[in-house]
Parts: structure tokens; sequence; C-alpha cells
């Protein structure tokens, strides 16, 4: 039988964990209050936990049961057996059940069900360490955060191991000391680029933005050059290699008029060099590019081409944070070819876990150069920082948090 434990602040939060990965047959098996988290024993605070299964044959024997009209343990019953853990908050308090109605228990059996009870706890807390040993105790509160946040378990370990290792052991620690620590390892192991900056007098500062279809490489682009132009005083031109598609060429058209910044859509690599000579005046050419599938051969080597004809002073790889992280990876792998150094994260709004940035970067030879959080131009669009990473990965938050930082030191 699988069984699985969900921990949270109140049952109401537990139960609804069990709910939400379980769904609502799930059998509820056992429940405690315990102490968890503070740092070295100080600090700590009351965690409601259920142990439940979904396992079909329980799950079954329960419906079976219920068909035949015994009554039926509901969550409801469970909350009222279990005293209140502390600090449970009133809208979290379910009315009281009736009580049950069954032959008294034999209070022999009594005592053996409440031993079987204790040693499945004592059980249940041997494999929860046993799944990570490395992690020291006090930290697998944030061990479990970290990996619901998709943090590389490796990685989570190693995190929170020199935390560990960092932290006074003297029972001084408060759980603020605690997260602040977890924020300055987490932007030591986060490689940033720095802002960008414009080469001397004489010839502009040349970015592509390479990456798949629909990740949001216009946008950015479009985001770059509103920021540069408006907030930055630059004069800023835009290429783009993405002609064939005039839908495409539409898109940062409008951008460009809006921006009142020069636009030249370039079919072969002559007309990119050529587009070049004709914006030496510039500040900054941000150069688009098509979607191409790292799967196409063919397109990818068309790229290259174009790229080898502009010498660009960085090449940006455009990934949307909601792609899988295989998928991302693969995507890197495939797209070296084309000289990228920087990484652009968007799609930030709508991604469920930050911890493939984390992953990613820790293991490529490459750094952060912006994120991006929402279809705003030029809003949505920030510094890739690593303490924003760190803050996004420790605290998430959705929605618009922060605009562009200045660029130029
Ligand atoms: N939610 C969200 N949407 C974004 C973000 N950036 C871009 N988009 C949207 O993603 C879609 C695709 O954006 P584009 O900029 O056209 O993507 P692209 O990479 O240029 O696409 P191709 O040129 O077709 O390869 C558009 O609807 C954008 O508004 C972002 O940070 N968050
Ligand atoms: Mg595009």
């Amino acid at each position: 039988m699988k069984l699985k434990t969900y921990q949270a602040r109140s049952m109401s939060d537990a139960l609804a964990k069990v709910k939400k990965d379980l769904g609502r047959d799930a059998v509820i098996l056992h429940t405690r209050t315990l102490e968890r988290g503070g740092v070295f024993g100080l600090g700590s605070r009351s965690v409601v936990e259920i142990t439940a299964t979904a396992d079909r044959k329980v799950t079954s024997f329960r419906k079976a049961n219920t068909a035949q009209g015994h009554r039926r343990m509901t969550q409801r019953d469970l909350v009222t057996r279990e005293p209140e853990p502390r600090g449970i908050r009133s809208q979290d308090r379910v009315e009281p059940a009736p009580p049950p109605i069954s032959p008294p228990v034999d209070p022999s059996i009594r005592r053996e069900v409440e031993e079987i009870r204790a040693m499945v706890g004592d059980l249940l807390q041997r494999s929860e360490r046993s799944e990570h040993p490395d992690v020291p105790a006090d930290l697998i509160d944030h061990y479990s955060h970290l990996i619901g946040q998709d943090v590389a378990a490796e990685l989570a370990v190693d995190l929170l191991t020199r935390v560990h290792q960092s932290l006074p052991h003297d029972g001084t620690c408060s759980q603020e000391r605690v997260r602040a620590e977890l924020c300055r390892v987490l932007n030591e192991m986060l490689p940033t680029a720095a802002p960008l900056e414009l080469n001397a007098v004489g010839r502009p500062t040349v970015v592509a933005m390479v990456g798949p279809t629909g990740v949001g490489k216009t946008t950015t682009i479009a985001k770059l050059a509103a920021n540069m132009r408006l907030r930055e005083g630059m004069k800023v031109g835009l290429i783009t290699i993405d002609s064939y598609r005039i839908a495409a060429v539409e898109q940062l058209k409008t951008y460009a008029q809006i921006l009142k910044v020069p636009l030249i859509p370039v079919l072969t690599p002559e007309e990119m060099r050529n587009a070049l000579e004709r914006m030496i005046d510039l500040d900054l050419v941000l150069i688009d590019t098509a979607g191409r599938s790292q799967n196409d051969d063919l397109r990818m080597a068309e790229l290259r081409e174009f790229l080898q004809v502009a010498e660009p002073d960085q090449v940006h790889l455009v990934l949307s944070t909601t792609s899988r992280e295989a998928t991302i990876r693969e995507t890197i792998e495939k797209f070296k070819v084309m000289g990228a150094e920087h990484l652009i994260f968007t799609k930030l709004d709508e991604a469920v876990g930050f911890g493939v940035i984390l992953n990613v970067l820790k293991t490529v030879n490459m750094r952060l150069s912006y994120l991006t959080n929402g279809q705003s131009v030029p809003d949505d669009i920030e510094i890739g920082s690593a303490s924003r990473v760190a803050r996004l990965i420790l605290e998430p938050v959705h929605g618009k948090v922060v605009v562009m930082e200045k660029n130029r030191p």
C-alpha cells in the first residue's frame, strides 16, 4: 500500500493538500500534530501531519463498507478527533460531527490499536528521514519548499548544507536569519550578466535574440528597445530577419513606429551587412530572429549564417519559464552553435515553479540577463538579478512585481 504524508499549518490546509493530490476518494489513515521548524530547537511551530493513501484496494474497501450501510469515516471526523493544533485560525475550524454510533471497544484492542498507530508513525518518520538523509533535520521544511519549486534535489541538499554550515549552532537563529542565509547562498549560486554596456564610440552595440518559436523574442526586443530608448535615452535601431512572415514584420514595425526607431527587415546575410552599415551611428542595434525549432537543422544553419555576418556583441537565448526542463536543456544544447552566452527567461507570470532557472543556470556555462513577467511593453521586463530569482524561489509571488531597474551603471 502506498502511503503519503502531508504537512500543513492547519488541519484544513493539510486536508486540502490531501484532496488536491490524491482526490476525493483518499483514505486518511493517521493524523498527528508535531513541532517543526525552528533552528536548532528554537522557534519551532506546530504542524499538522496527515497520512493518507489513494490505494485502490483501500478506497474500494471503504466504498464497499459505505455501500453496506456502514458509517463512512469522513475527513470531518478526523478533524474532530484530533486535538486542534496550536495557532489554528478560527476559519479553519470545522464544526464537530455527531459522535459515531459504534459498540464499545475492548480496552485491550484499543491499546493494541494505539501501539500499532505509534509504530506506523515511527516508521513514517524514519522513511521521511531516509528520503532526504543529507538534509539537516531542522531544514527539512525548506527542503520540501525547494523541491515544490522544482529545484533539483541535489541542488536543494547542497544549498541547505551550505546554509546549515554557515549558521551559528548556539540556538540563537531565528527563521528570518535562516531565510536571509538561504537567500544569500542562492544569490551566490546564480550566475548573472553585467548590465548591458555600450561599445566605445564608433560602432553600435549589437544584440541578437534567438530561441524557439513563441517564447517571446519579439516582445522582449520591444520591451528592451523601449526601455533603452525612453528611459536610457539611447539611439536604438531594430533589424529583423523574420522577414518572410508578414505578421512578424508588422508586429515589430508597430513597436518601431511607436518608439520612433528605425526598423530594417532583411532577407539575406548580405542585406544584414547593409542594414548594419546603415545603423552605424546608433548606440544599440537589436536583432530579432524567427523562432527556430531546435530540430530544424536547415533553418538553424540559415540563422547561423545571418549571425556570422552580424557578429553580434551579445547573443541572448530566450527561453520560456513555462517549458519543461528537459526541453529547455535540449534547446540550450542545440542553440550553442549560435554563440549565446546570455539567457533570458520569459513568462515568469505563467510559471508554476522557478527552480528551473537555478537548475539550468547552475549547469550551463551561461549568464542570466533578463527576466520578463508579462505581455505589457515596456514594463514587464527586469534585469535578471540573482536576488530576484532567489526571492522568486523562496517567496514566489506571481504577477507584476518589479519594474525595469536602471540598466546602465
Ligand atoms: N504571459 C507572458 N506572455 C508573454 C511574455 N513575453 C511574451 N509573451 C507573449 O508570448 C506570445 C509570443 O510572443 P512573441 O514575442 O511573438 O514570441 P516570439 O518568440 O517572437 O515568437 P516567434 O517569432 O513566432 O518565434 C505573445 O502573445 C506575447 O505577448 C511574458 O513575459 N509573459
Ligand atoms: Mg517573433
